[in-house]
């Protein structure tokens, strides 16, 4: 597909492009990435349902963005992008959004201990400067969601968690302070959104920008894709057992299969079986329609 704007910036499975001066156009491919590699075999209307579930979450948070005197990137989605140009075909997959001075910290909010955030507890008993208390297993909910920020990797690298006073360099200390709070507020109210839904949100990473201004002292402004699976662990409430690694709520079947076939370390990574691939979609419609409590169409 090509699309009438100038690529500003690629992801393993999705792109930015320049509208114009201020505003940016975010789209979200169908590609999937499992045990760091994208595979070659796309996931049909992966893009346009974490588009949707972006978009809404945007609208659940708007009361805890403004209780904190911060804004949300988000200008328009679907159809009304036709009016900006944007191709038929990827009005479903496409977020308009303003232009931000993206921060360079990744603001990473987890509930439960896994993955990463095992491993520094296992070493240290704390997450980098977040300590924990003795006992907790993979898959542990935390006694408190904990502010784990992390570095902007370059591409092919894995962020690197950092202190806060890693933060408070990158930013200032009163910057630093509101990204721990609104950070905790927003992944809190996801969780409780996602905990009536029969879905644990373990754990979410989210990226803030400021408007461009001459005085740089404007609002904070959450940008990027929000509360996603790509941006998120999300685990079926109903297997939640701490212990062991958690079924993952949308690429259990991707793992699995590829673990079960001896494929899960090989390069270049394998086209996956029809099955797989419609188990998958399946279960990225079930997050949307099982969180939103909307029908997928
Ligand atoms: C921006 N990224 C990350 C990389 C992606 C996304 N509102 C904004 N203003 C300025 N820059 C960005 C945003 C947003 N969101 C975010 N890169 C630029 C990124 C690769 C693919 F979809």
């Amino acid at each position: 597909m090509t699309v009438p704007f100038e690529l500003v910036a690629r992801g393993k499975v999705r792109e930015v492009y320049a509208v114009d001066d201020d505003r940016l156009l975010l789209v979200a491919s169908d590609r999937i990435s499992a045990y760091d590699a994208v595979l070659p075999t796309p996931v049909p209307d992966k893009g346009r349902v974490l588009t949707a579930l972006s978009v809404w979450w945007f609208e659940q948070l708007g009361p805890v963005l403004a209780e904190h005197g911060a804004e949300h990137h988000l200008l328009a989605a679907g159809d009304a992008l036709l009016a900006e140009g944007v191709p038929a075909e990827l009005t479903g997959r496409s977020m308009l959004v303003r232009r931000l001075e993206m921060l360079p910290v990744e603001c990473v909010a987890r509930g439960y201990l896994s993955g990463s955030g095992t491993q520094e507890y296992q070493r240290s008993g704390a997450i980098v400067d977040v300590p924990l208390p003795a006992g907790l297993v993979e898959g542990s909910r935390l006694p408190e969601p904990v502010f784990t920020p992390s570095t902007k990797a370059e591409v092919g690298e894995h962020d690197e968690a950092i202190p806060f006073a890693g933060v408070v360099d990158a930013v200032g200390a009163d910057r630093a302070e509101a990204l721990r709070s609104l950070t905790l507020a927003l992944y809190r109210r996801g969780a409780e959104i996602a905990e009536q839904a029969g879905i644990v949100l373990a754990d979410t990473k989210f990226e803030f920008g400021i408007l461009p201004s001459p005085a740089g002292a404007g609002p904070l402004v959450l940008g990027d894709e929000v509360l996603t699976p790509d941006s998120s662990r999300f685990w079926p409430a109903i297997t939640w057992s701490p212990g062991a690694p958690q079924p993952s709520f949308d690429k259990q079947y991707v793992r699995d299969w590829l673990t079960t076939s001896g494929l899960d370390r090989v390069a270049p990574a394998p086209e996956l079986p029809e099955a797989v691939v419609a188990a998958t979609r399946d279960r990225y419609v079930k997050a949307y329609e099982q969180l939103t409590g909307q029908h997928w169409t």
